[in-house]
C-alpha cells in the first residue's frame, strides 16, 4: 500500500520515497509477526511525513482494518490462529488445521478464558469438562467422598478423599455440592397438652390415650428406625391431661420415662438409674436441667421432665420421612395432620385420634367442648402473680422473652389454668417447662420458684453428666 502507484499514497511519493518506510515495515512485520498493529503503525508514520508535506492520502485505514478497536489484552490479525489457546485448552493451536481467520487474538502470553484474554498465571482447572478458577475447590460425589481443588494454573485438578464432619451433610446449596452443618427440628409437647410440631404448628389436645407422636415412615433401612409414643392422664381436672409417659423405640430397645420416676428410666421393662448406655454406645441418656435426655447416634433426641414437657429432636435427613402427630418435616405445614392411611385429616381432633394406639387406655379419646374461661378469668391468669411471669419485661425470665415461643407459652398457660380453674400446680408445671425450653436455647434464668410461689427447685445437685460425645446437640 506504501509503494503502489495507484494506491492512496501515490500522490505522495513525488514529495517523500516510501522506500524506507516500505523496508522498515517488512522489517517490522518479519520480526514482531503478521499482526496488523506494527502495519498500521508503519503505514501511520508514512501518512504523517506526507501530510506534513501537505498531501492528504486516500482512505487507507478500512482496507487494512487499522480502524478496528480490539478488547483489551488483544490485537488485530488478518490471518490469526483458528484454534486459538484458551485456559481450558493451552495447546489446541498446536494439533489445529484449518485455514487462519481474521479477527482480535490475545496478545502474548494471554490466553482466552470465558471470552476474555487472560494471563495465562490466571487460568483455572477444568474437571469433567466443567471450568473450575484457580485456588477454587470442589466437592464430589453424592456422599461428598471426593475433594478436588485447583492449585496450578491450566493443570489437571488435584483430588483427594474426602468426608463430612459428624455434624456436617452432604448436600447441593445454590448448585454447590458441599458438606452443610446439619439442621435439626424440634417438636415439643407441654401443659394440658399443646403441640408445637417440626414444620411450626400449634395445636392442642385433651385425649389421654396413647399416641404415636413420631415415627420414622421411610423406606425400610435407609435410616435408623425409631418410633416415640406418649400417653396421657388427666391431673385434678377431666378437662385437662398431661403427658405421664414418653416411650422411645430405637435399636431393639424400649426407653420409657414416666411421671413420678424422677431420676429413673425403664429400659426394656426395668428401672434403671441414669446416666445409661445403651446399644453398644448408639443411644444414652442422662440428665440435663430437669430432663432426662434420650440421646442417639443418628442425632435424634427425645427429652422429657417427668411431668409434662416433651421434646423431640431430629436432623434434617429426616425431613418428609417420619409421621406421627409430629408431621412429616417437609418445612411445608398444609400436610402435617395426614393420617396413618395416608390422607390429611379435615381438623385437629380426628388427626389426634388417628394416631391413637392400639393398646391405649378405654376411653381415652377426648370428648366434650374445650374448656374455656370468660375474659375476665383469662385476664385474671395473664397478671404477673400468674402467666404473666413468663413475658414480663423485668422478671426471671427476661432474657428469654426475646424467643418468638414466649407469647405461645404464656397464652398456653392461659388456657391450662383456664382448664384447671387456676391450679396453682399447673402454673408451677408450666414455668417449669418455660424455663427448662429457656435454658435450652442456651439463655440464663433468674430464680423464679419463690417469686410464683413455687417452692425450691425438684431436686438440688442432681447428678449429671457431662457428656461430650460427638453427636450430641443442645435444642
Ligand atoms: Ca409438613
Amino acid at each position: 500500500i506504501l509503494t503502489n502507484r495507484s494506491g492512496p499514497f501515490a500522490e505522495c511519493h513525488w514529495h517523500e520515497s516510501p522506500a524506507p518506510y516500505y523496508e522498515s515495515c517488512v522489517y517490522d512485520l518479519c520480526r514482531y509477526g503478521p499482526g496488523n498493529r506494527m502495519l498500521c503503525a508503519a503505514v501511520e508514520s508514512y501518512d504523517e511525513m506526507c501530510a506534513f508535506h501537505g498531501v492528504e492520502a486516500a482512505k487507507w485505514r478500512q482496507g487494512l482494518r487499522c480502524d478496528v478497536t480490539c478488547p483489551a489484552n488483544t490485537y488485530f490479525d488478518f490471518c490469526g490462529p483458528p484454534c486459538p489457546a484458551s485456559c481450558v485448552s493451552l495447546n489446541s493451536s498446536t494439533q489445529c488445521t484449518k485455514p487462519c481467520v481474521a479477527g482480535c487474538f490475545c496478545r502474548e502470553g494471554y490466553v482466552l478464558d470465558a471470552g476474555r484474554c487472560v494471563p495465562v498465571s490466571q487460568c483455572g482447572c477444568t474437571l469433567d469438562g466443567r471450568y473450575h478458577r484457580l485456588g477454587e475447590e470442589v466437592i464430589l460425589t453424592d456422599t461428598c467422598r471426593r475433594k478436588c481443588s485447583c492449585r496450578q494454573p491450566a493443570q489437571p485438578m488435584r483430588c483427594q478423599d474426602h468426608a463430612c464432619g459428624a455434624l456436617e451433610t452432604c448436600k447441593v446449596v445454590d448448585g454447590v455440592r458441599g458438606c452443610y452443618p446439619v439442621k435439626f427440628g424440634t417438636l415439643w409437647v407441654f401443659g394440658h397438652p399443646h403441640y408445637h410440631i417440626f414444620d411450626g404448628l400449634d395445636f392442642d389436645s385433651k385425649g389421654t390415650c396413647k399416641y404415636t407422636l413420631s415415627k420414622y415412615c421411610g423406606p425400610p433401612g435407609n435410616l435408623p428406625d425409631f418410633t416415640v409414643k406418649v400417653e396421657n392422664e388427666h391431673r385434678g381436672s377431666i378437662t385437662a391431661s398431661w403427658t405421664r409417659l414418653v416411650e422411645l423405640d430405637l435399636y431393639g430397645e424400649r426407653i420409657a420415662v414416666a411421671v413420678g420416676q424422677y431420676g429413673q428410666v425403664q429400659v426394656n421393662g426395668s428401672l434403671v438409674n441414669l446416666p445409661l448406655v445403651l446399644a453398644s454406645g448408639k443411644l444414652y441418656a442422662y440428665y440435663s436441667g430437669s430432663s432426662v435426655i434420650i440421646q442417639t447416634e443418628s442425632g435424634l433426641s427425645v427429652s422429657y421432665d417427668w411431668s409434662h414437657y416433651v421434646t423431640i429432636t431430629i436432623p434434617e435427613i429426616y425431613s418428609g420421612l417420619v409421621c406421627g402427630l409430629g408431621g412429616d418435616f417437609n418445612g411445608d405445614q398444609s400436610d402435617d395432620f395426614r393420617m396413618p392411611n395416608g390422607s390429611v385429616a379435615p381438623d385437629h381432633v380426628s388427626f389426634v385420634n388417628s394416631w391413637k394406639d392400639v393398646d391405649s387406655p378405654f376411653h381415652c379419646t377426648a370428648v366434650g367442648p374445650q374448656t374455656e374461661c370468660n375474659k375476665g378469668a383469662k385476664n385474671k391468669y395473664r397478671v404477673q402473680s400468674y402467666c404473666g411471669i413468663i413475658t414480663h419485661m423485668e422478671g426471671p425470665f427476661q432474657r428469654c422473652s426475646n424467643l418468638t415461643h414466649a407469647q405461645m407459652f404464656m397464652e398456653s398457660c392461659v388456657h391450662d389454668l383456664c382448664a384447671t380453674k387456676g391450679s396453682h400446680k399447673t402454673l408451677c408445671n408450666t414455668l417449669r417447662s418455660y424455663a427448662v425450653h429457656c435454658q435450652s436455647h442456651g439463655i440464663t434464668i433468674q430464680p423464679w420458684r419463690q417469686l410464683a410461689g413455687c417452692g425450691k427447685p425438684l431436686i438440688s445437685g442432681a447428678p449429671s453428666l457431662m457428656v461430650t460425645h460427638k453427636f450430641l446437640t443442645v435444642f
